[in-house]
């Protein structure tokens, strides 16, 4: 990918202005003023919030809309390879000021809302976010459509347009309660309704075979139900650059004919019922990070955005002009886990029963287009489709993957010298009481492509789930560290922060994050120091108002923010955490006059509805926290904060103020964690275990500068094969037992020693995350966070290192790997000039 400086992409930005597309202080303002009238029908004084901050998203799109049909026309125009993204999440965030970003009009806009005399903060707060997306995974993909534009390289995201995203979670009586995320019900003004494109998608039904003219064996596939899939593009803008790429989201529809055929008969009570089954492929995003349940509507859900997107490849593909049985030179195709894995399938069924092509071909077609990125290793995550299930949905699917089994088995036999064990277990179908499908063994065999997201990770996949196809195809493995977006993660939610960055280094970082380092030279300058430790507790401040505004818990932005942010999970162990806190809690009622630094501990994050331990986890950090927070013993030297409902918005509210980082996973469960690359470069220090990238960051931000702690994943490999005894840990360690008696018994909990009964009963006896080992080694490393946190200028120093340090965790570094190892794309400048 070519380096191109900021010069030649301000001169295009200027070359096209008028009052749609002009991007200074005057023509934004008219523009707000004509949306709020002409779009909105509202005059200024009986405008609401939601009129204006309408207005202002109008004005924006426009000018994303020049420079999105500017992008799509030069990717038509000459041939591009094009990389298409095929993710079951995105977790977007709010959209507004990010564009206002990229667009390079922050500032701009800040002023013309003033002189409207409304605030541009006030505006960016109303926007809902799309919520499409449960954690890291969903999160992960929108860096890397932001990335992708940024390094202006061809891409389309496609993914499913759920009506309703992630739940909306609340906190009542220390407990989560869900409801549900309407994000729509104020309209959309970021995306496109593209009505005329629409695909059908098949759905159940059987097979009929027969053999055709040309005696060929043929398979019909007679589906129960047709459902239909229209395209909501949402245009992704490169940071101040033209390219702006499409997100192509799908939404299922009944096809039209089909109430008209239904009316027909008569039978409108089945119409109108059909026509709800089909709405509801799209209705709403499966809440469980993490876990599998083996729903029929998933697989429905999974199949009908892949098959869509194909299609629309398809489409695009043969509207170039080429051969189908050249797909692989116009599209490389990312599989964002297993999630969308069907598609090699459906791939193989398109070009077989619809584009006529020959198995060799086809497979030749297929087996060249696809590449698969892992994200767990946690076996519950691992995708098993019910062999039967699968088949009352996908029929030809199956056989499909029947007979991509008996060739491959066919191949791998003579390889593995018929070794019985080891083709089992590369089967793509799983054996038992009931047959299942294997999805990362189908993603395996149909890409060219195997990648895991941390070093780690990758080595342990090598090693574990995916050893015997390592064997097999060690060529198609790679490591690709996740990164993620400094747009939104440094210059959008802490522009204070930016700008002091900037104020030393100029702005080139925002683009080329290695540039940080030449922070390094400041890390000891007192002034600089100041400047930096000024921000960080102007951010605490904000937070603190926030908090008292959400939970209405006073906390004292002087003291250590010590913070976890992520689902609740109990391989992700907040519980252990807690016990720290307990534990602390106990040493101030043992010698009250203790010198302990203050901390503020913040936790958010969601459980799956479904997940009953991760519920009560909140549960216990709640009740945790009233305890704490009010004993006057403690003299507000300890607060405990569940901030409710964390999402996009949120998070960049949390990252700036954070002095601590939590990245506590059991050794080996977290694949990567991108959390802690937020934190890190908003300069907190990270607390944490060798696993998923914590492994790099250290490596890079120094060890000196970042407190380890607790078993590596061998060590715990070798703890569980020897026999995990939680029991002997309680027994022989006096602040642990102690706190877990405290649980046990119901001191946190008005003396009710029900409450917490399966936690304790985990803990004590099958804990799977190995609390208790750590759990020592943990606290004694909090000590030294302790000690550290007393000496003012050696921890600003370790905070700035920690920035400057975390160049090679941007998203812009992951996808320019991708694009030179796995996709073969290079950049394609976008001009607005000539159209
Ligand atoms: C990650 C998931 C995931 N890994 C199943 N796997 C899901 C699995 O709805 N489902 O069924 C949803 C999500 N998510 C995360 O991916 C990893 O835990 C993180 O460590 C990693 O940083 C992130 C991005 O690679």
């Amino acid at each position: 990918l070519e380096d191109r400086g900021l010069d030649q992409n301000e001169v295009q930005n200027v070359l096209v202005e008028d009052a749609r597309t002009g991007l200074t202080v005057e023509t934004l303002k008219k523009a707000i003023q004509n949306n709020l009238f002409y779009v909105q029908g509202k005059y200024p004084e009986i405008a609401t919030r939601n009129d204006y901050y309408m207005a202002l998203a109008y004005a924006v799109r426009d000018r994303i809309l020049q420079r999105w049909v500017a992008s799509v026309k030069q990717y038509l125009q000459e041939k591009h390879r094009i990389v298409s993204y095929l993710s079951a999440e995105y977790l977007l965030g709010p959209h507004l000021a990010n564009n206002l970003i990229n667009l390079g009009i922050y500032k701009e806009t800040e002023q013309a809302t003033k002189e409207l005399g409304i605030s541009l903060d006030w505006l960016i707060e109303k926007e809902v976010e799309p919520g499409l997306g449960n954690g890291g995974l969903g999160r992960l993909a929108a860096c890397y459509m932001d990335s992708l534009a940024t390094l202006e390289v061809p891409a389309i995201g496609y993914g499913i347009r759920y009506q309703f995203g992630i739940f909306e979670q609340d906190i009542r009586d220390g407990w989560q309660v869900e409801d549900t995320d309407n994000w729509l019900r104020r309209g959309n003004p970021w995306e496109i309704a593209r009505r005329e494109l629409s695909y059908d998608v098949k759905l159940g039904g059987y097979l009929q075979h027969y053999t055709d003219r040309d005696g060929k064996f043929r398979s019909k596939w007679i589906p129960e139900l047709t459902v239909k899939g229209v395209a909501y593009d949402t245009p992704i803008l490169g940071y101040k650059v033209n390219t702006t790429n499409t997100l192509r989201l799908w939404k299922s529809e009944a096809p039209r004919s089909f109430d008209f055929q239904s009316f027909n008969a008569g039978d409108y009570n089945f119409a109108v019922n059909q026509k709800i089954v089909c709405e509801n492929l799209s209705k709403v995003l499966y809440p469980n990070d993490e876990t599998l349940n083996g729903k029929k509507l998933r697989l429905q859900q999974q199949y009908f955005f892949v098959s869509c997107s194909l299609q629309d490849m398809i489409g695009i593909h043969l509207r170039q002009g080429e051969k189908i049985e050249d797909f692989q030179s116009t599209f490389s195709v990312q599989l964002n886990d297993t999630h969308p894995a069907v598609a090699i399938a459906e791939m193989m069924r398109l070009l077989l029963d619809e584009h006529d092509l020959d198995w060799s071909t086809a497979w030749r077609v297929t087996s060249r287009t696809f590449a698969y990125t892992n994200h767990t290793l946690l076996p519950e995550a691992l995708e098993k489709w019910d062999l039967e299930l699968f088949q009352s949905v996908l029929p030809r699917h199956l056989e499909i993957i029947y007979e991509i089994n008996r060739r491959f088995l066919d191949e791998v036999t003579v390889r593995v010298y018929g070794d019985p064990e080891k083709i089992r277990s590369l089967s793509l179908i799983g054996e038992g009481p009931r047959k299942y499908i294997k999805m990362a063994n189908l993603a395996c065999v149909g890409s060219y492509a195997i990648n895991g997201v941390a070093a780690l990770h990758t080595e342990l996949l090598k090693k574990t789930v995916l050893k015997d196809f390592y064997a097999l195809y060690p060529e198609k493995f790679s490591n690709k560290t996740n990164g993620v977006t400094p747009r939104r993660w440094m210059v959008l939610s802490n522009p204070k922060l930016t700008e002091l960055i900037s104020s030393k280094i100029g702005d080139g970082w925002i683009k080329h994050l290695e540039e940080l380092s030449g922070l390094e030279k400041f890390a000891d300058d007192p002034d600089f120091q100041k400047q930096w430790m000024d921000v960080k507790l102007e951010m605490k401040k904000n937070l603190a108002r926030k908090i008292k505004n959400r939970t209405g818990i006073d906390v004292n932005p002087e003291s250590m923010f010590d913070i976890q942010v992520k689902r609740i999970h109990e391989y992700k162990r907040q519980h252990l955490n807690i016990l720290h806190v307990i534990t602390l809690y106990n040493r101030i009622k043992q010698n009250p006059e203790i010198d302990i630094v203050p901390r503020t501990f913040v936790f958010a994050g969601k459980a799956a509805p479904g997940y009953k331990l991760a519920k009560l986890m909140i549960k216990l950090i709640n009740s945790v926290g009233d305890i704490v927070n009010n004993d006057p013993d403690v003299k507000d030297r300890l607060k405990v904060v569940f901030y409710p409902n964390y999402n996009v918005t949120n998070a960049q509210k949390i990252y700036p103020a954070a002095d601590l980082s939590e990245q506590i996973s059991t050794a080996g469960k977290e694949a990567s964690g991108t959390g802690n690359m937020k934190l890190s470069m908003n300069g907190a220090l990270t607390i944490g275990t060798l696993d998923g990238a914590n492994v790099e960051i250290r490596e890079c931000v120094g060890e000196e500068n970042f407190f380890l702690f607790g078993l590596t994943a061998e060590e715990v490999a070798r703890i569980k094969s020897e026999g995990y005894n939680p029991y002997g840990y309680y027994q022989n360690n006096a602040e642990l037992k102690l706190a877990m008696d405290q649980i046990s018994s119901g001191y946190f909990s008005h003396l009710d020693d029900t409450v917490f009964k399966d936690l304790v009963k985990s803990l004590l006896y099958d804990d799977q995350f190995l609390l208790f080992a750590d759990y020592q080694s943990y606290i004694e490393c909090q000590d030294k966070v302790d000690v550290a946190y007393r000496d003012k200028v050696k921890w600003a120093k370790m905070s700035i290192l920690n920035t400057a340090r975390m160049g090679k965790f941007s998203s812009d570094r992951s996808i320019q790997e991708y694009c030179e190892d796995i996709w073969k794309v290079k950049s394609v400048p976008v001009s607005l000039n000539g159209n």
